[in-house]
């Protein structure tokens, strides 16, 4: 009998939404969909699946520790007074409807800072975030940027981010949260490697994907943005980034310890 190839409205990119991976592969599609029209770098398909084998060593869930670094982070945006949030290519593809939903629920900017420059990459980015709603986007015009100090690669070239108070920084390589510090800037990083160097250096640390941490943080902004000053100046002050990333090590020691015994289990039948 001859097949007729249709697209189903319960397939992504031919993997049916009642795979048990289907969350993860749909977002691996989205990640090499935007490798081919240059809002991904090569290089981002790699730092993918780095951040996927980070995922499972935390369950492939928002931790408790992850929740307080949110709170912490969207208290800093809300007392800020010129925060911004950087984008680059993996974070475009991966949720561009959620980085502009946040942009403007507490009216920050999004400036789109790569790390690997090619001609049309800031373009293709723009268009995406465009296309999501956005409508306050910096970094995209050459002649406004200035470079920062410090930082060699491409990623020194910022506009807004230049006079910013709070950076947040989601999927970040290492040596810019070391030259943002350095500037008096507080950083906010979301990696899902709590050891990285941006992890490290950042003044709080979401150790989370960002597909689940932006909308988290829309969740947790729609809360605090009720509170006063005061109030956001106390959940900031409670926060201790140091204490959340040992505590998010300690869970993963746990999760992994759990994990062999598990596994273990299915090993004896
Ligand atoms: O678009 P560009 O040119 O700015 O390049 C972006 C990449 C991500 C390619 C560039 O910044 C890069 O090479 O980053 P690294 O050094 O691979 O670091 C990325 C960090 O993000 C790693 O620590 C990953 O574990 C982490 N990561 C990867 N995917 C996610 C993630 N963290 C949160 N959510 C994710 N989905």
């Amino acid at each position: 009998m001859k097949k007729i190839m249709t697209r189903n409205k319960n397939q992504n990119h031919g993997v049916p939404k009642t795979h048990p991976r289907y969350l993860s592969l749909k977002f691996r599609h989205k990640i090499i969909d935007g490798m081919k029209n240059l809002v991904v770098a090569e290089a981002g398909l790699i730092a993918h699946g780095r951040g996927e084998c980070f995922d499972y060593i935390i369950g492939e869930k928002t931790t408790k520790t992850a929740r307080k670094a949110i709170k912490a982070a969207v208290a800093a945006l809300l007392i800020a007074k010129k925060p911004v949030i950087s984008v680059n290519g993996n974070a475009a593809a991966l949720v561009p409807e959620d980085l502009v939903k946040l942009s403007k629920l507490l009216k920050i900017p999004l400036e789109i800072n790569i790390f690997y420059f090619k001609e049309g990459r800031i373009k293709a980015i723009k268009n995406i975030l465009e296309k999501a709603g956005a409508t306050d986007i910096k970094g995209t015009n050459e002649n406004k940027m200035i470079e920062l100090e410090g930082l060699e690669s491409n990623r020194r070239k910022v506009d807004y981010i230049a006079k910013a108070d709070v950076v947040m920084v989601p999927l970040e390589d290492g040596d810019r949260t070391e030259a943002l510090k350095k500037l008096n800037k507080k950083v906010i990083a979301i990696d899902l490697n709590p050891v990285s160097r941006t992890a490290l250096w950042a003044d709080i640390t979401i150790v989370d994907n960002i597909t689940r941490a932006i909308p988290e943080m829309i969740e947790c902004a729609m809360e605090l943005q009720r509170l006063d000053k005061g109030e956001l100046v106390e959940i900031l002050n409670k926060f201790d980034n140091i204490s959340n990333i040992k505590a998010t090590l300690d869970l993963i020691i746990n999760y992994i310890e759990n994990q062999k015994e598990e596994a273990f289990k299915i090993l004896k039948k």
